[in-house]
């Protein structure tokens, strides 16, 4: 009776020990899989750190570019650096509050170490559209007729006059201004003595 009660004893002693050997195994197989997906986190995580790094000192380098180009277009002006100008690809803008004639928008514009604005692409005649004001743009055909040159001096090439635009309806029309907000019909030639709004551009480079 001894010998079978032992016996019996045995065997679950033995099965046990074969269960706690098999969840060892198991444990120690699921510890090794924690441990690489830790170690691949940390990887990550360093990854991660690391181009976080990098976009803050991509971001505080392009604030200090737009802070200096600020400081050069405010450098003779004295109203605080940046105010009432707008930033858009490269430029800024500055929008008139008062009207005047071509000739004397141009001249503020050179007082602020920028010129009226020269429209190089359809975003930047999209971005000028959204401000919903007639006003000068920087083309004139005063040097010769029915030449339309930037004031840079640059031929006009990409034309968004309106239909039947540039016409000299009125004596000399040989200003033009910014009249519709439609972003291909958008530009009249009038006389420049008219009194309008303006924009003026300062490149940041
Ligand atoms: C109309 C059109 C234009 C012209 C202006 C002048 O709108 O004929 O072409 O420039 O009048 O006020
Ligand atoms: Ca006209």
């Amino acid at each position: 009776m001894e010998m079978v009660h032992a016996h019996i004893r045995f065997n679950n002693l033995t099965e046990e020990r074969d269960q706690l050997q098999s969840s060892y195994n198991n444990l120690t197989e699921e510890r090794d899989q924690l441990k690489t997906s830790y170690n691949n986190l940390t990887e990550e995580r360093d990854q991660l750190q690391s181009s976080y790094n990098n976009l803050t000192e991509e971001r505080d380098q392009q604030k200090q570019n737009i802070n200096e180009a600020c400081t050069v277009l405010c450098g003779h002006y004295i109203k605080p650096c940046g105010h009432g100008w707008r930033y858009f690809s490269g430029s800024f803008y500055y929008i008139s509050s008062v009207k005047t004639s071509w000739w004397n928008s141009r001249d503020d514009c050179k007082k602020k170490g920028a010129d009226l604005v020269i429209i190089n692409s359809k975003e930047e005649q999209n971005f000028l559209i959204g401000f919903r004001v007639i006003m000068w743009i920087g083309l004139t055909d005063s040097q010769t007729e029915g030449t339309w040159k930037w004031v840079d001096g640059t031929p006009l090439t990409t034309r968004y006059w309106d239909d039947g635009e540039p016409n000299s309806a009125v004596d000399n029309e040989d200003c033009a201004e910014l009249k519709h907000f439609d972003p291909e019909k958008s530009w009249n030639d009038v006389p420049c003595k008219l009194q309008l709004f303006w924009i003026c551009e300062k490149t940041s480079t």
